[in-house]
């Protein structure tokens, strides 16, 4: 599958000239890897059977012919999508790299995402089928993947098995995978990234983040994540040689253990796990000598608990802030404190375009707040199938819009200080607010409905709905709306954390013309009121 919108020739010239674009694919990382380090662990885990496995390079690369030889029996093709609606187990590379290994491109759903979303990828994507489990998190995935696809495989009946396929060779330019964004709008975008440009934001990842064969990764984010992918993440462990270690909960006690059990170097959390680990380590103290580099993006991580994490953890903190379109910083290394601490740190690529821009698209003057524009060797030109969509979120000259407020300080490090798009950013995990107001609205007894961020200790934001019934007589419980949304089919996070049921938006001044001031202006109420 080529790009709809793909680099202009110019730019994909010179991203060739400088090196950055090499021509590796999937496949060849896969056959480097297995090449370069076949009896080195890749991932270590405990799988669906709940057995612990440990697979070397070579055992992976087998495991991925077989998996690829089993889809194809079953009627995948190069080139067919297939949605990967997996948890973090070891079967989850073998799905992933046997679907690479065939020609088939994954659509990375979230553990979390439930029917409605699992049948919009489906469906947005025209996939042939989904990979998933039987059951994960109280929620049968297998049933549920089975009313929206006739080709299901559940990995908890046995991976794919077949006498291998001829492996594929796309072109580099070639979609490798459909990866989606976090959203603004009423339904999810998905992200088309080519061999070419991700694999070199990860090997330039895995370069900034030292990653040696000796590197062990913690996976403890959805590996589907583009963060625990690629940033560097498993992908670019597997590139240095390293191990994976899959972790099945993210939650402290299965992790720190992990941690000390395994020999872990790394690992990549959002701000509230970050913090949950600081708090059970400051109370247990663990023995975690192995752990070198604490990896914390997603969402913005605050100073206070910058500091916290190299005393309790007795590791370095790494500032992640990235996008699954493409763009990412990094804090680096051996940066002064001060800029860990501080900043979420500069662009993978000296490549990397980015413009601070005020409401018409100028420049702001050097360290003041304007919104992130950016264009680069691994940042995308549009999304999928979504042309209308694409003409707001892109400039004319191809930067895409990231809905980010930022400044940059005189080293060029990105300091995040809010956001303009419509988002509320839960912790790391990402509602748009039209998408569940959409929700609401489908209610028979709501005429109107506004979902804003407001601030949380433990999340950064959570999520307030204020809602306008039909008939203010018979006004909906909130309890019974939050249940309503959730039945709708949604991945647990975009429920709204708090339901207030109103006569009115109790906003002055506001026409129902702009949804943005809208919610605006409710956000400052809510501020206001002092219920945050
Ligand atoms: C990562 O990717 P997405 O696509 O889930 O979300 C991207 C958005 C950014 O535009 C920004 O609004 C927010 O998430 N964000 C941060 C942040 N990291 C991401 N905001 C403040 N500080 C940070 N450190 O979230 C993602 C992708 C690759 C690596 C890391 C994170």
């Amino acid at each position: 599958m080529k790009l709809e919108n793909p680099y202009p020739p110019e730019f994909a010239a010179a991203y060739r000239e400088a090196g950055y674009w090499t021509g590796q694919t999937f496949p060849d990382l896969l056959a480097t890897a297995v090449a370069e380090h076949g009896e080195r662990t890749a991932v270590v885990g405990t799988d669906r059977q709940k057995v612990r496995q440990s697979w070397t390079y070579a055992d992976l690369g087998q495991r991925a012919r077989r998996v690829a030889g089993g889809l194809h029996a079953l009627g995948v093709r190069p080139g067919d999508r297939v949605v990967v609606w997996l948890p973090n187990a070891p079967e989850y590379l073998a799905v992933i790299w046997g679907l690479f290994t065939l020609g088939a491109l994954p659509v990375f759903a979230l553990p979390a995402h439930r029917e409605s979303e699992v049948r919009y990828f489906v469906e947005h994507a025209e996939a042939v089928g989904i990979v998933t489990v039987t059951r994960h998190d109280r929620y049968d995935h297998a049933e549920t993947a089975r009313r929206i696809s006739p080709l299901v495989v559940d990995v908890d009946e046995g991976l794919p098995d077949g006498d291998p396929v001829p492996v594929a060779t796309p072109d580099a330019d070639d979609v490798a995978f459909l990866q989606l964004s976090g959203g603004t709008t009423g339904l999810p975008k998905l992200i088309p990234r080519t061999h070419d440009d991700y694999l070199y934001s990860v090997r330039a990842s895995a370069d900034i983040c030292g990653l040696t064969p000796d590197t062990v990764f913690l996976a403890a984010l959805p590996c589907a994540h583009n963060f625990t992918m690629s940033s560097p993440g498993l992908l670019g462990v597997m590139h240095a040689g390293g191990k994976v270690v899959t972790a099945p909960s993210p939650d402290p006690d299965t992790c720190l253990r992990l941690i000390g059990s395994e020999g872990v170097t790394m690992a990549a959390v959002v701000p509230p796990l970050a913090a949950a680990w600081v708090a059970a380590a400051e109370k247990q103290e663990p023995d975690l000598p192995s752990l070198q580099v604490l990896q914390v993006g997603g969402a913005k991580c605050g100073s206070e608990l910058a500091a916290r994490i190299g005393p309790a953890l007795g590791a370095r903190l790494q500032q992640v802030f990235g996008m699954a379109e493409g763009l990412v910083n990094y804090t680096r290394l051996d940066d002064p404190d001060d800029v860990v601490i501080h900043t979420q740190g500069r662009p993978i690529s000296p490549a990397d375009e980015v413009r601070v821009v005020d409401e018409h698209d100028r420049e702001v003057p050097a360290g003041e707040v304007g919104a992130l524009l950016t264009r680069g060797p691994y940042t995308i030109r549009g999304y999928y199938r979504a042309a209308e969509h694409n003409a707001t979120a892109f400039t004319d000259d191809g930067f895409y819009r990231t809905g980010d407020l930022v400044r940059l300080d005189e080293g060029g490090n990105v300091v995040v200080t809010g956001r303009v798009k419509e988002q509320i950013n839960r912790g790391g995990e990402k509602v748009a607010a039209e998408e569940v107001e959409n929700h609401l609205m489908a209610h028979p007894s709501v005429l109107d409905a506004a979902i804003v961020g407001v601030p949380d200790e433990y999340l950064g934001e959570r999520t307030h709905a204020y809602v306008i019934p039909r008939d203010p007589e018979e006004s909906p419980a909130p309890a019974d709306l939050r249940r309503f949304v959730r039945e709708r089919g949604v991945a647990a996070f975009k429920v709204p954390d708090r339901v207030e049921v109103v006569d009115a938006f109790p906003v002055t001044g506001v026409g129902k013309t702009s949804r943005r001031a809208l919610r605006a202006a409710l956000a400052d109420q809510h501020r206001e009121k002092g219920t945050a």
